[in-house]
């Protein structure tokens, strides 16, 4: 497997840049779309405040991480000061003020790992879900976002990436493949081993940012602004960068041994995180250490049948931009 890594290289793979390009200008969100968003997030924040006035919402995931296409949910924290186990209360009477207020579809979920209430907003038809206390995806939103802001090979990959799990059925945890925000983190594990590299590690450099969430201390540089040039002396284009990519998880990425690492910007040993064998549902096939939630790995929802599924389209992917004359015709065709 790892010996086609190398020999097979195809030399036409810039053409199908600007197409991959007009792809992924399609997908950005436009003003109209983000300027409803923020009207939905007014309405909340005043709906909130009148029942808990020391309350804070946040928005995270790809709302706010700039990895948001048109089609994206709204994802909202509530961060209040309440002891555990009352947040289930805090969901419901959440629930009861959305209802009383005109949302559509209001639903408190409060079994799931992370319990939410979901709902959508009759002005936008947006999907939302409001979470309460989940601080660390406050704090990797603004790490993805801080990553996005250094090279914008990782925009386009990661929307395009993004697009493709969608279509081809590869994106839905509770079906055992992978979360939208496992997918980004490929991206940027990739495009930090790129050679030259395209992205740093920020988080193994000297800190200009801490917050602490549940005792764990999340710090990294974030002045990324001072970055900008970091990746100029790679010349990749994005079509090469696709087809490395899917590549790379077809045929090269190590799955016995290996860990997924942002946090250390490489890859690292399922020996070393003590991820050799299944505890529970962690079966630890795929590997994607969380930046900030070092013991948690984003890939334990895959199981064997699925683990097929992923590599099977990984491979299909590769090969199309291998061989096939046009290759955006048939990679995003739906599964
Ligand atoms: P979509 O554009 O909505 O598909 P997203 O980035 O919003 O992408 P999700 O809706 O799957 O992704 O997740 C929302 C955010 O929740 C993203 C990340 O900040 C956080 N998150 C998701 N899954 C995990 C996880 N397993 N561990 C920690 N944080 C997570
Ligand atoms: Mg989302």
């Amino acid at each position: 497997r790892t010996r086609r890594w190398w020999i097979e290289h195809r030399h036409d793979i810039d053409a199908f840049t600007p197409g991959l390009l007009s792809l992924y200008e399609s997908l950005k969100p436009s003003e109209e779309h983000k300027a409803k968003q923020r009207q939905l997030i007014e309405s909340l924040t005043k709906h909130v405040s009148k029942q808990w006035p020391n309350a804070q919402l946040h928005l995270y995931g790809s709302c706010a991480n700039s990895f948001g296409t048109s089609h994206s949910d709204v994802d909202v924290c509530l961060e209040i000061g309440i002891g555990a186990g009352c947040a289930a209360d805090v969901l419901l009477t959440l629930a009861e003020i959305l209802r009383t207020n005109d949302f559509d579809n209001v639903e408190a979920i409060t079994s799931a790992r992370v319990p939410i209430v979901r709902m959508s907003d009759p002005g936008s038809e947006f999907s939302c879900d409001i979470c309460i206390n989940n601080l660390f995806a406050v704090a990797n939103t603004k790490l993805l976002k801080d990553y996005a802001q250094i090279d914008e090979r990782l925009l386009q990959l990661a929307f395009i990436v993004k697009h493709w799990a969608k279509l081809r059925g590869v994106n839905e945890t509770y079906c055992g493949t992978l979360s939208s925000y496992a997918y980004v983190l490929m991206c940027i594990s990739f495009l930090q081993q790129r050679e030259p590299k395209i992205l740093p590690c920020l988080q193994e450099m000297e800190p200009t940012y801490t917050t602490v969430v549940d005792g764990t201390e999340c710090a990294y540089f974030d002045e990324v602004r001072q970055l900008h040039n970091f990746g100029a002396e790679n010349k990749e284009s994005i079509a090469e960068l696709l087809w490395t990519f899917f590549h790379y998880w077809a045929f090269h990425h190590d799955y016995r041994k290996d860990v997924i690492s942002v946090r250390m910007g490489k890859t690292i040993s399922k020996q070393e995180k003590n991820w050799t064998t299944r505890v529970g549902n962690d079966r630890h096939l795929v590997c994607i250490e969380d930046p900030f939630e070092t013991s948690h790995d984003l890939g334990r929802v895959v199981d064997r049948r699925t683990i097929g599924i992923l590599r099977e389209e990984f491979e299909r992917a590769a090969s199309i931009l291998q061989h096939d004359d046009d290759p955006c015709a048939v990679l995003f065709e739906p599964y």
